[in-house]
């Protein structure tokens, strides 16, 4: 049986909701053969959002961890390439985390690698998406706010740890919901973010299968 250990986010930055928070508890309801998904809601907090996850991982030792975040203005599901060793947060943005943490050009771990590379299989996740008629792309910066931390401790801990886990994040666009609350935000129906949940899932777990 593989374990995957699938998360999200609690709202910020002003926002009603985060869809990833939603995703959470419709994934619940999915099955995968042969494979058992752990969920975790994770804080908007600089650092508490990596304890959170490391502490999950060393307890579950998952076979794949897939991270999930909203990146509000995206228009496709954008699988993220790599997480950076830095703290800041998003240019031009008038919140900060959400216990108004607001860092500047901090690294995350002084003295780790300056960059992490996903080990989940993005470009066979970004092609699947679109198979399925979900607009997908490979997004080259997770940015430096809360994901990127996420994706970075993630990576960081897995690679310290030995295991061969397969670790990375997916950014989300809005929701049509949330979009409801933002006038000409680009949005998809939550409906099919599920969905393309379900494939990066599906995807990781074929990917396991033939590495085994
Ligand atoms: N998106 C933010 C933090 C939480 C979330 O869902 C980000 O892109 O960093």
């Amino acid at each position: 049986m593989r374990n995957l250990l699938v998360t999200g986010f609690e709202p910020f930055g002003g926002s009603r909701i985060n869809p990833t928070e939603a995703l959470m508890a419709s994934i619940r309801e999915e099955s995968f053969p042969g494979a058992v998904i752990h969920t975790l809601l994770l804080p908007v907090v600089f650092g508490d959002c990596a304890e959170r996850l490391t502490q999950e991982i060393d307890r579950l030792q998952p076979d794949a961890v897939l991270c999930c975040g909203l990146a509000a203005g995206r228009t496709a599901v954008t699988p993220e390439r790599i997480a950076v060793n830095a703290m800041d947060v998003p240019a031009g943005a008038a919140y900060g985390d959400n216990a108004g943490n607001r860092p500047q050009d901090e690294p995350i771990r002084a003295g780790g690698p300056d960059g992490l590379l996903a080990t989940l299989p993005i470009r066979r996740i970004e092609q699947a998406l679109r198979a399925a008629g979900i607009p997908a792309a490979i997004s080259d910066t997770a940015g430096l706010f809360i994901c990127n931390n996420t994706m970075y401790a993630a990576l960081d801990r897995i690679r310290q740890s030995g295991s061969h886990a397969l670790a990375g994040f997916i950014h989300f666009p809005a929701s049509t919901e949330l979009a409801l609350d933002k006038p000409g935000l680009p949005s998809l129906p939550q409906s099919m973010l599920h969905d393309a949940l379900r494939v990066a899932i599906s995807q990781t777990l074929a990917e396991l299968d033939e590495r085994r």
